[in-house]
């Protein structure tokens, strides 16, 4: 085989006395049978981002690499844009790729997709299928979907768990057929395909799979063949451009072909056959409904109640929309009067969705009288029931007999109560409110900040910038972390939250637990976002638009993995300087999505994409510097801090806020515990955070104009410990201690150590 079959579990014989392959009856959610999938295919590699839905399939495939059932390499890049980078990167090199994401990861990665079919490099991502921000919706819709229609990459749709297992294979052979060589994409309905478990079936044995995959197709060329050097992606221009775009659109054409082909041997192996179009009762349909995925079958059932009325109704589901099945679309359709097309998506201002417009225009050719009526249903996982379809079918039946519906509308939005006007239920907080706590001087003959920061107890008089109500997790170090700093900063504040946890425990509307002005963007590009906004306010200052005795100190609060995916926009932000403040509060690990691991989750530490077991003892790289590296862009200031020395922290936020209005940018990381994903007691967050400190894994520090000072050195207090003394503390690193760890954590303690040791070095010597 292909790949190291020999050294993976087997789990089952081939073939039964029919045929058809040997399968197992099993209750299963869309992202447990892509997961599956891709295990049996067994790629060489996946790159990967976690985004909602789509994240489990990377989870499940950690877990099952732990159990030895696959030993797919498992890339966790720094962002999706990264990830179809890593992917791309493998899929030039000769080997099988695979990737999953929804909505922005989708949209991020976008840019990548049509260099990838255009060099014609297969692969196959699954898009599990989410709205698009703005405003932030993780549920299911279409609007990620239709962004692909235009990428090259053939796009094949599963409505069902069984479908995303069976497409997921077919999807392989498609994209590496002679005739195709483009990578394809495979679609199923966020959350109501992907997290809701139904019957399937799939093959006992792997081996089943990989004889329908077959060895991976040779006499390709690829980046890893020295004897042959190739240029991959040279710069083109006409007339060769138009060349390569029109050998692509025929190899996407033949992609109906192949499915077709593909789909006929994939039945005779598993009794399961998928025509380009699932159609329903459309044999004499004289009224259609046409829906992508998880709604058609909804729509089936009251097809059903209909026909027992007498009336003529049927549903056309597509198992592919690239290429566009049209001789297929024009036959069901041929003698339908009218034909409704859902759409979980606008394209807005076009009278439509996609699917409207491709529909009407297969229409049109055959010059069809049938009248199309769209219905934007379902956005934002807004569910699809028998009643909506019913609505769906009466509307066709109003249309054929003569009634004036309007030919595009939403379906099943509210109009609102225009009287009702929202509460401003926090009040604003006043200058007393905020100010004359804490005092921030230079001392113009050294040049240092004198900080005078009152006794705690003095300081609970001064208002907190967030209400009491939001919805984190018992324990959750965020809230206290972050208030704890914003108690050092002084009057008004605009805050902007990059996506996380802390974003999405403090807003869901209408409600907001921020007192002060909000913003949130997406968080690959928090920083620019408020350089944006800082600039403006600087010159609509200038302008005399603002009063110029107002004073905003611009804070964004970010979590770890906000500092992965943003690095870019937060470097250069740092690099010109803006006059802000960056906070990131470190979890180390993307838990608003269900913990997977991020850059700063430390060596060996367990996580959702860094299981524990057989082979593999939890992250397998050393966690990110990212203070060191943000002092790297020589900004005025760069700190460390913890609730649990809270008077440090305080004064680290004064001095971040003093250069952030006279000198320019400030960063802090504050380290914050997450009991659930740390699998620590809900009370025991200071105490954790407390023990990184003392075990040196997280320093107090701060680098004032490239000068570094350890402000709390435990060795100097007597009060270092070594670091199983904290890795004893939390669920998520117990294994460390266990003698079969014990290398991983000696490598731990090394890079520990060799930190420290620089830094005092630094903070020796002002010229490190
Ligand atoms: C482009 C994009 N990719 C992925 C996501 C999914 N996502 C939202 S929050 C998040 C994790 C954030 O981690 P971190 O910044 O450390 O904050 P935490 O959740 O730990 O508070 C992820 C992966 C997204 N919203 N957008
Ligand atoms: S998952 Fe962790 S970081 Fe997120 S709210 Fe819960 S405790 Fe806080
Ligand atoms: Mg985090």
């Amino acid at each position: 085989m292909a790949i190291l079959e020999s050294n993976l579990t087997s789990d089952g014989s081939v073939e039964n006395q029919t045929g058809v392959y040997e399968q197992t009856t099993d209750f299963r959610s869309g992202n447990e049978m892509a997961a599956r999938a891709a295990a049996q295919i067994n790629y060489h590699l996946m790159g990967f981002y976690p985004i909602t839905p789509s994240t489990e399939i990377a989870e499940y495939l950690d877990e099952m690499k732990v159990e030895g059932e696959h030993d797919i390499v498992m890339v966790p890049a720094d962002g999706e844009h990264g990830a179809a980078g890593v992917c791309y990167g493998a899929a030039v090199a000769g080997g099988r790729v695979f990737n999953a994401t929804s909505a922005n990861g989708f949209l991020y990665m976008l840019e990548q997709l049509p260099v990838q079919s255009g060099t014609r490099f297969p692969m196959v991502l699954n898009l599990v299928t989410r709205s698009v921000s703005g405003p932030l919706d993780i549920r299911g819709d279409h609007s990620d979907l239709y962004y692909g229609l235009n990428v090259g990459w053939p796009i094949l749709l599963a409505k069902e768990p069984q479908a995303v297992y069976d497409m997921n294979i077919i999807a392989l052979r498609l994209a590496e057929h002679k005739d195709i060589r483009l990578p394809v994409i495979v679609a199923s309905d966020g959350f109501f395909t992907s997290h809701q478990k139904r019957r399937v079936q799939y093959f006992s044995s792997r081996e089943a799979v990989q004889r329908f995959v077959g060895e991976m197709p040779n006499g390709y060329l690829h980046a890893l063949d020295v004897n042959h050097p190739i240029t991959i992606g040279p710069y083109m221009n006409d007339p060769d451009y138009i060349n390569n775009k029109f050998q692509q659109s025929n190899a996407m054409f033949e992609a109906e072909r192949v499915f077709a082909e593909l789909t006929e041997e994939y039945a005779k192996i598993s009794g399961r056959k998928y025509e380009v179009l699932d159609l329903y009762q459309m044999e004499d349909a004289e009224i259609a409904v046409f829906l992508l995925n998880s709604a058609s079958d909804t729509a089936k059932d009251v097809v059903d109640e209909l026909r027992a009325q007498g009336i003529k109704a049927g549903v056309i589901a597509p198992n592919m929309i690239r290429p566009f099945p049209v001789k297929a679309i024009q036959h069901a359709l041929k003698d339908v009067k009218v034909v409704l097309v859902g759409e979980r998506a606008e394209s807005f201002g076009g009278h439509g969705g996609n699917m409207t417009f491709e529909v009407k225009a297969a229409l049109q050719e055959i010059h069809a009288e049938t009248k199309v009526l769209t219905r934007i249903y379902g956005l934002g996982g807004k569910d699809f029931f028998a009643k909506d379809a019913e609505a769906f079918f009466q509307s066709c039946i109003d249309a054929m007999n003569g009634q004036d519906l309007p030919a595009f509308d939403y379906h099943g939005h509210m109009p609102g109560n225009t009287e009702a006007m929202p509460q401003q239920l926090l009040q604003p907080l006043t200058k007393e409110q905020t100010t004359g706590f804490v005092s921030v001087e230079k001392d113009e003959q050294t040049g240092q900040l004198k900080v005078k920061v009152p006794p705690l107890r003095a300081l609970t008089a001064k208002a907190r910038r967030l209400a009491p109500g939001h919805g984190a997790c018992p324990g959750c170090g965020i809230f206290p972390g972050v208030e704890t700093f914003l108690r050092g900063i002084e009057g008004d504040v605009v805050v902007l939250y990059q996506t996380g946890c802390a974003m999405v425990t403090t807003t869901g509307y209408p409600y907001s637990s921020h007192k002060v002005t909000y913003i949130h963007n997406l968080f690959q590009n928090g920083a620019a976002t408020l350089s944006g906004t800082v600039e403006m306010f600087h010159e609509r200052k200038r302008r005399g638009e603002i009063e110029i005795g107002d004073d905003i100190t611009f804070v964004m609060v970010t979590g770890d993995g906000g500092m992965d995916i943003g690095m870019g926009p937060a470097i250069g932000a740092a690099l010109r300087n803006h006059k802000m403040i960056i906070l990131e509060y470190d979890n180390e690990g993307y838990m608003n999505t269900g913990a997977q691991l991020s850059y700063s989750t430390p060596l060996g530490h367990m996580t959702a994409t860094s299981n524990v077991g057989g082979q593999s003892s939890g992250k397998s790289f050393h966690h990110k510097d990212t203070p060191q590296l943000m002092a790297a862009t020589n900004i005025p200031y760069v700190f460390t801090g913890t609730e649990a020395f809270a008077q440090d922290l305080i004064k680290k936020a004064a001095k971040a806020q003093w250069y952030a209005k006279h000198e320019g940018l400030a960063y802090g990381k504050i380290l914050i515990a997450c009991p659930l994903n740390w699998k620590a007691a809900d009370d025991a967050g200071n105490t954790i955070v407390g023990a990184a400190v003392n075990s040196c894994f997280f320093p107090l520090y701060e680098v004032e104009n490239g000068i570094t000072t350890i402000t709390y050195n435990p060795e100097e207090k007597n009060k270092r410990v070594p670091a199983s003394e904290w890795l004893k503390l939390m669920g998520k690193t117990k294994h460390l201690l266990k003698p079969e760890y014990e290398t991983q954590l000696k490598r731990f303690e090394e890079e520990v150590e060799r930190r420290w040791v620089r830094l005092k070095a630094k903070h020796e010597n002002p010229y490190l």
